[in-house]
């Protein structure tokens, strides 16, 4: 008990220190040490818990899926909970070798030249306001979204980038039937792209974007969908009602200052910013009546032409999460250079809208009266992000410049208790957290940084996430976990609503150029195109050799013929670059021009049998006859 209050003491000394050290605008130098050497638990028996409630012994499997943003990788990391254990990496917006991705033709071309991206916000499909296990959709800065299939982990679509958004960050949030995925711009600019104004001209002539990505409930392909012309903010995050509030999409916004050159001054004058909340089936309904103006080729709404689409609801100092609770009634707004975060009540803000309850416009869109629509003040500490929500009405705010999560009531806005994070916060992520029906039982801190968590391999120190247990009044960390960096946001799902596949079934595949028995595995030629059917197949690569002449397009269309499950193989062609990995029952393509003459290896480059390193085979490329 004493150890644990000295280290509460200890932190609370080195939490004003980070406040300081946050304001001056620069990272604190070292990690808080606490009392203890893992900051919490603190007793022996406390420690043996923890261990055991994380414990997932040889054979058993997790209880949770977690899908968390690799930010600048560009990709999307999956764990399991309770284990932490990191399980896979979906390669989304960059390449990805030991997958073959970004290497086909089929990849390569949803990738379009573009080989990173910026993933912030994973979000996984909902029915009903529930996640169905179905897909997860992510964005990337550079106004994309793309869709992975939850049936085998793989990217399958990337949309954008969209026109007029610029730097998508608010993003790739789901409506609770996954009707639309939306996406708003950081980064104003003119419109459309491609237009230049002057700095000067920012307050006028540049251009917020909300935008939303209309999703077939039954393929999951996206298309556009409405968009609406916002004033020159930032746009930061958004969250889509639900029950109470479903039909509504809520964005934060900073810099409603419209202020240009050095925003950490200059965007943090007023008092308050904003959340917008758009009525997306106004929105929708206004598409269909033909309303909105054709800019950069999409139809764009005008709330000034179009009233009663969106409105503005005041929120404390550069406001950055906006998270809607399980029933929908409430708002949770977090201005993160302020003590506290505000709950809005869903119910104020319609009255107040019915009642044009205004304090103004934004360039023709109302602004709701702060003191008509919230409904508390909560004080969780300083520096509150991202909130996240627990079964009973409980709420979990991360607090960035405290580097706690605190945890409070709905109704009663009591703070009930507060657990230090490691180092940092940003996001964190409740167990089905962002559903009309959270789970409790986990919550992952993010941590933006993490010194001194793990040994230290030099300036660049590995990221941190901690898992936090949320099953009893008291919050407890049980684990520190090596996390990928750069962790945005994650969303956690019972891993029984996802399920994949075991293999990819002959009967599925519709290319073409897919063949399934070895003596179709040939090469032939039209002009200088050559085409070689390949198939991979324990443990041969038929045809073994393949004769082009120097100049010619090759295109090499591989089937992996097996039907047993992690039956993996690879197509790795020395000197050429390329790197093609196929799983059973799957085809892919790569097309190349084969410019350099001799012979070239290739070789399956996934362990597949006892003779793997048998399936080989090679490239011979002639000089051109006559
Ligand atoms: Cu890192 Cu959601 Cu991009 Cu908050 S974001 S912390
Ligand atoms: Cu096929 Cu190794």
């Amino acid at each position: 008990m004493s150890s644990k209050k000295k280290s509460w003491i200890t932190w609370s000394a080195l939490a004003a220190f980070a406040v300081v050290a946050a304001l001056a605008g620069r990272c604190a130098p070292s990690a808080p040490k606490a009392g203890s050497k893992k900051g919490a638990p603190a007793g022996a028996s406390d420690l043996a818990v923890a261990a055991q409630k994380v414990y997932v012994p040889p054979g058993d499997l997790d209880e949770y899926y977690m899908f968390a943003s690799g930010g600048h990788s560009g990709q999307v990391y999956v764990y399991g909970l309770p284990s932490m254990r990191h399980i896979s990496t979906i390669p989304v917006y960059t390449p990805y070798p030991a997958t073959g991705y970004g290497f086909d033709d089929e990849s390569k071309a949803m990738l379009g030249g573009l080989t990173w991206g910026d993933v912030h916000h994973p979000s996984l499909s909902e029915t009903g306001g529930d996640y169905d296990g179905r897909w997860l959709f992510v964005n990337d800065m550079n106004g994309r979204v793309a869709r992975v299939d939850l049936r085998d982990f793989k990217t399958k679509q990337i949309f954008g980038p969209v026109p007029n958004v610029s730097g998508n960050h608010g993003s790739a949030f789901v409506t609770p039937n996954t009707e639309y995925s939306v996406m708003s711009s950081r980064f104003s600019i003119p419109i459309p792209k491609g237009t230049a104004a002057s700095i000067d001209k920012y307050a006028t002539d540049y251009k917020g974007v909300i935008s939303a990505v209309k999703i077939d409930p039954k393929s999951g392909e996206m298309t556009q969908g409405f968009q609406i012309l916002m004033p020159p903010f930032d746009y930061d995050l958004g969250d889509a009602g639900k029950v109470a509030s479903d039909g509504w999409i809520f964005f934060t916004c900073y810099n409603s200052e419209r202020a240009t050159g050095k925003l950490e001054v200059t965007a943090s004058q007023r008092d308050r910013d904003y959340i917008a909340a758009v009525d997306w089936k106004a929105a929708e309904k206004a598409i269909a009546e033909g309303k909105g103006d054709m800019i950069g080729g999409v139809k764009v709404l005008d709330p000034r032409k179009v009233p009663g689409i969106v409105y503005f609801m005041p929120c404390g100092k550069s406001p950055h999460g906006v998270d809607v609770s399980p029933d929908g009634k409430y708002i949770i707004g977090s201005g993160k250079l302020q003590g506290v975060t505000t709950a809005f009540n869903w119910e104020k803000v319609q009255t107040a809208i019915r009642n044009k309850d205004f304090t103004g416009d934004e360039d023709g869109i109302p602004v709701l009266k702060y003191e008509s629509i919230k409904d508390a003040e909560v004080p969780v500490g300083l520096g509150p992000l991202h909130t996240q929500f627990g079964p009973n009405g409980e709420c979990y705010t991360s607090l960035f410049v405290d580097s706690a999560i605190a945890k409070w009531k709905l109704g009663t806005w009591e703070v009930i208790d507060k657990v230090p994070m490691s180092y940092s916060i940003g996001h964190l992520t409740a167990a089905e957290g962002d559903t009309v029906s959270p789970d409790g039982k986990y919550l992952v801190g993010l941590n933006k940084l993490s010194h001194g968590r793990h040994l230290s391999v030099g300036p660049s120190q590995p990221e941190s996430s901690q898992l936090v247990d949320i099953s009893e009044e008291k919050m407890k960390i049980l684990y520190d976990a090596f996390t990928e960096p750069e962790p945005h946001y994650a969303q956690i799902i019972k891993a029984d609503k996802v399920k994949p596949i075991e293999v990819y079934p002959k009967d599925e595949n519709k290319n073409p150029l897919a063949v399934w028995d070895v003596k179709d595995a040939v090469v032939t030629r039209k002009g200088t195109g050559v085409l070689a059917k390949v198939i991979v197949v324990r443990s041969t690569i038929t045809p073994t050799a393949i004769e082009v002449e120097q100049g010619d397009t090759v295109k090499v269309v591989l089937t992996n013929i097996e039907q047993t499950t992690d039956e993996l193989h690879g197509f790795g062609l020395l000197d050429y670059n390329i790197n093609i990995v196929v799983d059973p029952g799957e085809t892919k393509t790569v097309t190349f021009k084969a410019d350099k003459p001799g012979v070239f290896p290739y070789y399956c480059t996934n362990f597949c049998s006892a003779l793997h390193q048998e399936m080989q085979g090679y490239l011979i490329v002639k000089p051109r006859k006559g």
